[in-house]
C-alpha cells in the first residue's frame, strides 16, 4: 500500500486485535477469503437494482454474485425458496431493521420492541433512533425477579397496545427465546412478528440455538427475520432480511401481503442506492463457511465457552444477570456483584470503570446496562461478555475458566 499513514494504522489495529482477549459479544474474526472478497475489484461497480433488474450496464457477473449469496442464505437456514425470500443488500443491521418498518408499518404505527436498558437495540423503536421517530415504540422488558422474558406480560401488552409489529431478538439477552410463544403472542392481535437474530444467527446456522423461522414440527414462526452477518455468523459487516412470501394465514393482516416486494422496495430505492457487491460476495463466502461441519462445532463451542465463563465468574462471587446463559453472551452485574467474603469496595464497581480496568489488562469488553439499572447508560451497572471471537481463535472451556479468573483478579484489585 502506498499510503503509509493508513498502512501503519491498519498494521497497528491488526497487532492490537492479535494481542487482546476480545470479549465483545458482537465481534468476530473473519477468514482470509472473506477479507479477499471485501478487498476485491467488485467495489468498483455500481449495481442499483436487483439481479436481472439493474439500472446500470455491465452487471452480468454482479447478478450471479448476488443470486449466489441469496441461494446460500436460504440454504443455510433450511428455507424453501418458494416460501421464503431474502434480500442481501442491507449495508448493516440498522438499515435492515429500518427497511422492514418502512416496508410494513405505516408511519406513526407501533413497533413493539424491548427497551434498550433491558437488552433491546436502538432500532427496536428507541426514541433516539429513526425507528422511534417515525414509528412509536411500545416497550417491553424482562421480569424483575427472573430477569427473563415474561410471555404472559407480553400478551397483556399486545392486547392493550395492538402493535403493528413485534420485534424479538436482542443485543444483551443471554437466554433462549421461545419463538413459538412469540408467535402465539403476535397472533393474539394479528401483529406481524419480526425476529432480529443478529446476535445469534451463527448459533442458529450451527444448530446450537432455536430457529426463529420454523419450529421442529414445521410450524411457522417469524414473518420477517433480520440479521447482521458480522457477529456469530463470522462474515463481513453487512445484513440480510428474510421474509415469508404471502403466507396464507397472514393475508388480510395489515401490511401482510407481498412482504418480499415491499421489503425489496424499501431497501432500494427506499433507503439505499447501489449495493456493495464486494460486501455481498464476502457474505456469500461466509455463508458457505457457515454451512460446514467445522462451523457447527464452532457454534456449539461458543455456547460451551460462555457457560464455562459464566460458571467460573459465579463461583468467584459475581452476580450474572438471569443466573447464567444459554447463548454466546453473559451480562455481569459488576455494581452489585461482589462476593461477600472478598467484598468489593462499598458500592461495587461500575461498568465503565470495570471495562477500563479490563482494557488496561488486555481484556476488551463493553459496559452495559442491566435490567432495571439505576445507573446511567454511560456508566451502567454491568459489563457484557461474549465468546464468539475468542472461540474463533480456538479457545476452549479451560481457557475461559482462566479468563474468568483473570477478570475476577483485575476487578478486585485495589486502586
Ligand atoms: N448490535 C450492537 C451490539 O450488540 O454490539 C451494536 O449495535
Amino acid at each position: 500500500m502506498k499510503d503509509k499513514q493508513i498502512k501503519k494504522l491498519i498494521e497497528a489495529e491488526r497487532k492490537r486485535q492479535k494481542k487482546v482477549i476480545n470479549l465483545i459479544a458482537s465481534e468476530n474474526y473473519v477468514s482470509k477469503d472473506v477479507l479477499e472478497a471485501l478487498g476485491s475489484e467488485l467495489t468498483n461497480k455500481y449495481a442499483e437494482g436487483y439481479p436481472s433488474r439493474r439500472y446500470y450496464g455491465g452487471n452480468t457477473i454482479m447478478d450471479k454474485i448476488e443470486s449466489l449469496a441469496q441461494e446460500r442464505a436460504l440454504k443455510l437456514f433450511k428455507l424453501d425458496p418458494s416460501e421464503w425470500h431474502v434480500n442481501v443488500q442491507p449495508l448493516s443491521g440498522s438499515p435492515a431493521n429500518l427497511a422492514v418498518y418502512l416496508a410494513l408499518v405505516p408511519q406513526g404505527g407501533k413497533v413493539m420492541g424491548m427497551s434498550l436498558d433491558h437488552g433491546g437495540h436502538l432500532t427496536h423503536g428507541h426514541r433516539v433512533s429513526a425507528s422511534g421517530k417515525f414509528w412509536v415504540q411500545v416497550p417491553y422488558g424482562v421480569n424483575k425477579e427472573t430477569e427473563t422474558l415474561d410471555y404472559e406480560a407480553l400478551k397483556t401488552t399486545v392486547i392493550s397496545e395492538k402493535p403493528n409489529i413485534i420485534v424479538a431478538g436482542y443485543t444483551a439477552y443471554p437466554r433462549v427465546i421461545d419463538f413459538g410463544k412469540f408467535r402465539e403472542v403476535a397472533d393474539v392481535s394479528g401483529a406481524l412478528l419480526m425476529v432480529d437474530m443478529s446476535h445469534f444467527a451463527g448459533l442458529v446456522a450451527g444448530g446450537a440455538y432455536p430457529s426463529p423461522f420454523s419450529a421442529e414440527g414445521g410450524q411457522a414462526l417469524a414473518d420477517v427475520v433480520t440479521t447482521t452477518v458480522h457477529k456469530t455468523l463470522r462474515g463481513p459487516r453487512a445484513a440480510m432480511i428474510f421474509c415469508r412470501k404471502d403466507p396464507p394465514e397472514l393475508i388480510g393482516r395489515a401490511g401482510a401481503r407481498e412482504l418480499d416486494k415491499k421489503i425489496d422496495k424499501a431497501v432500494f430505492p427506499g433507503l439505499q442506492g447501489g449495493p456493495h457487491l464486494n460486501q455481498i460476495a464476502a457474505v456469500a463466502v461466509a455463508l458457505k463457511e457457515a454451512a460446514t461441519p467445522a462451523f457447527k462445532k464452532y457454534a456449539a463451542q461458543v455456547i460451551k465457552n460462555a457457560k464455562a465463563l459464566s460458571d467460573e465468574l459465579q463461583k468467584l462471587g459475581w452476580r450474572i444477570v438471569s443466573g447464567g446463559t444459554d447463548s454466546h453472551l453473559i451480562l455481569v452485574d459488576t455494581w452489585n456483584g461482589g462476593n461477600p467474603s472478598t467484598p468489593l469496595r462499598a458500592g461495587g464497581i461500575g461498568g465503565k470503570e470495570a471495562s477500563e480496568k479490563l482494557e488496561e489488562a488486555g481484556i476488551i469488553v463493553n459496559k452495559n446496562t442491566i435490567p432495571f439499572d439505576e445507573r446511567s447508560p454511560v456508566d451502567p451497572s454491568g459489563i457484557r461478555l461474549g465468546t464468539p471471537a475468542e472461540t474463533t481463535r480456538g479457545k476452549k472451556e479451560k481457557d475461559f475458566i482462566r479468563i474468568g479468573q483473570k477478570i475476577n483478579m483485575v476487578l478486585r484489585a485495589q486502586g
